[in-house]
Parts: structure tokens; sequence; C-alpha cells
């Protein structure tokens, strides 16, 4: 006689738990942690079909467009003036060390030449060609690490079903196979590790569009640490971290704050940090949005994520023309004019010794912290005790030694008004 074991909900929730503690990162993933700490900043990129309509890349889902009538677009997409060695000039002119690019965002068109579909840049585009191996290639060349983002959700694969918070308005029928899509984006990532060289890594979004779905995530994230051991897998699920993950992404927000409402489930963990923004207010190509933030202000949001211990990826939305519009053009030229003089207090360094103030923040190298201020508030600087003797501190900028106690309660830094620098006046503090 077969006896049936009724096991609890709660046991068999127990056991796949503790089937995903068991991600031992390899001594390669260790060390691309490292280095993706060393990089500190890096250029994102939404580019898509969407880019035509220039409104975004959720443009399908806010104008309710649905399928039939959105596949018109891949016809009208042709950019001609998609140069990857430009783009990667631009990377290397702005002081990144990496790319993160989408290889497929929300609507589901794949921006390479995916054998798993038609619904890709070469089958669908008067283009034809396969821009992310382009752009792999000059990546490659040019020492700079290529990364992809790649969307969970999908507004487009009818097998994407039960369909989650969004994509409700695209026609497709009410029914789907939900393993088989997972399948299908399993075959499109193995591609993406196969056939595009080393990838950096694997940067997924859209997991929150059905956070209770069964999204196989262990399986997944053992197939790309399988394919490449030393790729780092992230996920925007807005939510703490998941075994199997190596770093952790924040979306225009600093690691422990939520402005924003995305990151009110993410509580801050123990894997590398990265936080992502927008130089204007848009991430896929809009022809209307000209909030552009300033050099100064983009410089403090990357000197305070260095400060927090976190990475900076800066987003751009190319044109359907394959260009980066020119105001973010000289943003970035101008960021890396002042990375050259001041990328020593942040590649590199890891968040300092003192916790984020007002004022600023600090970053560390060895025996040397990097204190950014951002808003002098005062001729006298008043840094909390960190528990260690200081033998000097300079300006940064002019390396003239400064006066300073050094007392119970910290150190107090006389700030001389010449060097006040509006965006960061940077003194370092040796140990
Ligand atoms: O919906 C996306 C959005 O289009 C964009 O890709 C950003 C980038 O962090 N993430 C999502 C929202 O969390």
């Amino acid at each position: 006689m077969i006896r049936k074991t009724i096991i609890p909900l709660f046991l068999v929730l127990a056991i796949n738990a503790s089937a995903q503690t068991t991600y031992t990162p390899t001594t390669e993933n260790l060390r691309s942690r490292e280095w993706f700490q060393d990089a500190k900043f890096g250029m994102f990129i939404h580019w898509g079909v969407y880019s035509v309509l220039g409104d975004g890349e959720w443009v399908m889902n806010t104008q309710f467009i649905d399928k039939q009538t959105y596949q018109k677009l891949p016809s009208f997409f042709n950019p001609v003036n998609y140069d990857p060695k430009e783009w990667v000039a631009l990377v290397k002119a702005a002081g990144m060390k990496y790319i993160t690019i989408t290889s497929k965002h929300h609507d589901g068109f794949a921006m390479f030449d995916s054998k798993l579909t038609d619904w890709d840049i070469a089958d669908r585009t008067p283009y034809k060609k396969d821009i992310l191996k382009m752009l792999a290639d000059e990546c490659r060349k040019e020492g700079i690490k290529l990364f992809f983002y790649h969307s969970h959700l999908d507004w487009y694969q009818e097998n994407y079903f039960p369909r989650g918070r969004t994509g409700q308005t695209t026609g497709r029928p009410e029914a789907g196979d939900w393993y088989k899509y997972l399948d299908y984006m399993d075959g499109q990532l193995t591609e993406l590790l196969t056939n595009y060289g080393e990838i950096g890594g694997i940067w997924f979004d859209g997991f929150w569009d059905k956070k209770d779905a069964d999204w196989r995530l262990e399986k997944t994230y053992k197939l790309i640490h399988s394919l490449q051991p030393a790729t780092l897998i992230s996920n925007n699920h807005h939510q703490a971290v998941i075994p199997g993950e190596d770093f952790q992404a924040f979306e225009k927000d600093l690691p422990g704050h939520n402005t924003t409402g995305f990151s009110e489930e993410s509580e801050v963990g123990e894997l590398p940090f990265e936080t992502c923004e927008t130089m204007n207010n848009s991430w896929g190509f809009n022809l209307q949005d000209k909030r552009y933030k300033s050099t100064k202000d983009l410089i403090q949001y990357m000197v305070k994520a260095a400060g927090y211990n976190s990475n900076f990826l800066l987003n751009v939305g190319p044109m359907p023309d394959g260009r980066i519009q020119p105001e973010f053009v000289s943003t970035l030229k101008e960021m890396g004019k002042w990375m050259e003089k001041n990328g020593e207090t942040i590649y590199g360094t890891r968040g300092g010794p003192v916790a984020p103030k007002s004022w600023g923040v600090t970053t560390i190298k060895n025996n040397k912290i990097y204190v950014h201020v951002l808003n002098a508030e005062d001729s006298n600087l008043l840094i909390p005790d960190f528990g260690k003797k200081v033998k000097s501190i300079t300006s940064f900028s002019s390396s003239v030694k400064l006066k300073f106690k050094q007392d119970a309660y910290g150190i107090t830094i006389v700030i001389p008004n010449e060097i006040i620098d509006k965006t960061d006046t940077i003194f370092v503090i040796e140990i």
C-alpha cells in the first residue's frame, strides 16, 4: 500500500527557503564583486523600439497600445546613426567603467538576434543588425564591462499568464503557460550568456509586476552562474536581496532611503550596492522631458552614492536614430572632467567611517579618508570621532595642510574660504 504523506504548507515553504540559502558565490564571482565596487560609476542604457514614439519605455502601457498596433513600431526603428564606438568613447570620457543596457524591456522586444522569437531587432526592423553584439565587441576592445538589463515582465508574450499588475491592455488571450514563459526567459538568458563573450552581470527588473508568482528564481540564478560564474546577478524587485543575487539594486534612491516608494520593502543588506538614476526624468527616450539634472546635482549624487558605499548607474535613453541626445553628452563629459581630477576619492573606495551627514559624506581607501563637503554649512566642520588618530588633513585640490583639532568629540577642521568648492570640497584625512 502506498502511503501518502501530506506535507504542511509552512514546511514546504521552509524547505524551499533553505534550498535557496545554499548559494555560495565562487571565487570568480567574489572577484567580480570587488571589481564592481571599485568601478563605482556606470552607464545605464534604456533603448528599444519605443524610442520611436519619444514617450518613454512604458508607452505601450501608458498609451494603452495593443500588441497588434505596437507591432508596427519595429519597422520605423532604423538607428542608422548608432555607433557603438561613440557610445563607448562617451562612457570613457564620463569616467564610467561599465554599461548596463536593456536586452529586453517590458515590451518584450529583444534588442538582440534571438533564435527563440522573431520579436527581435534582427527579424523585425529594417536595421536588422544585433546592436548588443556590436556593443559587446566594442566594450571588449575598450575594456568596458557589459551588463544586460533583462525584464522578467513581458507585455508581449502570451505565456506571460496569469498577467500581473501591468500590461492588461495589450490584447492578449486569457490563457497561457507560465512555465513555458519562464523556459523562454531562461532560453534568452542562455543566448545572452553564450553569444556575447564575458558578461559583467544580469540586471533583472519587473518581478514586482507579479510579486507572488513562482518566478523559479533559484533555477534561473543557477543557470546564469553555471554559464558564467563571474557574472553578477542583481534584481530590482524592490525587496530585500534573495539568495543567488550578487549586488543590491536601489532605484532613484540611496540605500536606506525611500523617497520614490520603490524601496518600501528594500531592507538594506550585506551585498554591494548600486543606485540608478535618470539624467532628466525618463529612462527611455522622451522628447518632451526637459527636466535635466545639472552636472552639479549628478556629481553630488554620485559622490553621495560612494559615501553610502554604493555604485552609481546613470541612465541615458538613446534617440531612435542611435545617438545619445546632446544635453546628456555635454553633462556626461563635464562629469568626466570632474572625475579626471577627483576620481582618486571615488574609484576603489568604500563608504567611509563616518555615516553620511547633512554636510556630506566620507569615502575611504587604505589609510586615507576622503571627506566630501557637499554643503559647506560653516567655516568649522566637526567630524564625529571614528576611533583613529589623525596624522594630517589636507585640501585635496590644493594639497594645503589644514588646521584641525582632535578631541573626545571628534575632529574640528577649519575650512578656509578660498578652498570651498560649491560642488564638492574634498579633504584628505591621513590616519
Ligand atoms: O519599470 C521599470 C522602468 O521602466 C525602468 O526600467 C526602471 C529602472 O530602474 N525600473 C522599472 C521600475 O522599477
